[in-house]
């Protein structure tokens, strides 16, 4: 009830962000106390949001610092049911561990955790993931398709194409996607798609999408085995950029992929896809848990699968790999 209120606050706030709403106004759109909006109002400020107030005038919201709170992600967002309930921490072992969870305690599709820092944040194969607290965002996206567990990989190439989009919203820089999971700028990862899922032989129960994304971070401040590899959104734009926004534009964009793919399959996705990827075309090494492979990436299949053609003209299907440019290309 108390966090329903001050939604309804910070709504109305939002929405009349030129006037003073005094606060006998915001207890009759909230439906309680003026008492009670005196100290939501507190509470708010708490959260990071700056609001003024003035004797017989009331209350008008000036800014908002760059927090990931429940509010924070809900005000501006434009989506549905993606992002609508959050499970925000301050920090936490890895967000994924917590939708899983989650998603067994029957938690509603487009389910949100995030966190400000993870301690044990994860790339696939149990890599660590790097996530530092304050200017990254850590997220896992809870979605329950009824489809079969080997469309599972599809979903990491619907999320790339969302956070392409969103980069390009909020930053306008070109980001180019590193089959299967990688996003980049200048050659540099910039995000990282995690995606699991808990499925019996027939149909999938839950997918967790997880997105890294580093936004704020300068080059200081990643540690010295990732300074040749990494990047965040701050750096190739060169101004400090509002996470929260970019959570409401992958939201957004996640949703809609999603609802095209659901109605009318991978097939437009993956025209998207293709034309943000840099891999096609390109001479690479694919390091596959059988084995490296070397040869042309040609494509990705109906399914998002690659396929790689060897020096002898022989097509293979890659399902998961770790993919290099080899020097055949410079
Ligand atoms: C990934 O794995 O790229 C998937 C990363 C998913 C992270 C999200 S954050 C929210 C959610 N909760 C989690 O616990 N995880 C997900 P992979 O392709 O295996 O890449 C891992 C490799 O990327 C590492 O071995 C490092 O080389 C590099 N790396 C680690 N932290 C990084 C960072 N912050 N930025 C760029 N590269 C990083």
């Amino acid at each position: 009830m108390a966090s329903k209120i001050r939604k309804s606050v910070l709504v109305s706030l939002s929405s009349h962000q030129d006037v003073y709403l005094s606060g006998q106004q915001l207890a009759d759109e909230a439906g309680c106390s003026r008492t009670a909006i005196w100290k939501h109002i507190e509470e708010l400020r708490n959260e990071g949001f700056t609001i003024e107030s003035r004797r017989k005038k009331g209350y008008r919201l000036v800014g908002r610092s760059d927090q990931l709170t429940e509010n924070d992600i809900l005000l501006g967002l434009e989506t549905k049911t993606f992002g609508r309930n959050v499970v925000y921490f301050d920090s936490v072992d890895s967000t994924q561990k917590i939708a899983h969870q989650l998603a067994q305690d029957q938690a509603p599709e487009g389910t949100l955790v995030i966190a400000e820092e993870q301690k044990t944040g994860r790339g696939r194969m149990a890599r660590a993931w790097y996530s530092p607290s304050g200017t990254g965002i850590w997220m896992s996206v809870l979605l329950r398709p009824t489809l079969p567990p080997q469309k599972a990989p599809q979903f990491t190439l619907i999320t790339a194409v969302a956070v392409v989009q969103a980069i390009q919203d909020v930053c306008d820089i070109q980001v180019e996607i590193k089959w299967p999971n990688d996003i980049l700028v200048n050659n540099r990862k910039i995000t990282g798609i995690l995606t699991e899922l808990q499925a019996d032989s027939e149909q999938i129960h839950s997918l967790i999408i997880g997105i890294g994304m580093n936004v704020n971070q300068q080059t200081d401040d990643f540690p010295e085995e990732l300074l040749d590899i990494a990047t965040s959104l701050s750096i190739a734009k060169g101004e400090i950029i509002s996470r929260a926004k970019v959570v409401q534009h992958v939201m957004f964009h996640l949703e809609r992929y999603y609802k095209i793919y659901m109605e009318k399959g991978f097939a437009p996705i993956k025209l998207l896809w293709e034309s943000y990827a840099l891999s096609i075309g390109k001479h690479i090494t694919a390091r596959t848990m059988n084995g490296t492979l070397t040869g042309i990436a040609l494509g990705i299949t109906d399914e998002g699968v690659l396929l790689l053609e060897d020096e002898n003209g022989t097509i293979h299907q890659i399902y998961s790999a770790d993919i290099e440019w080899s020097s055949k290309n410079l």
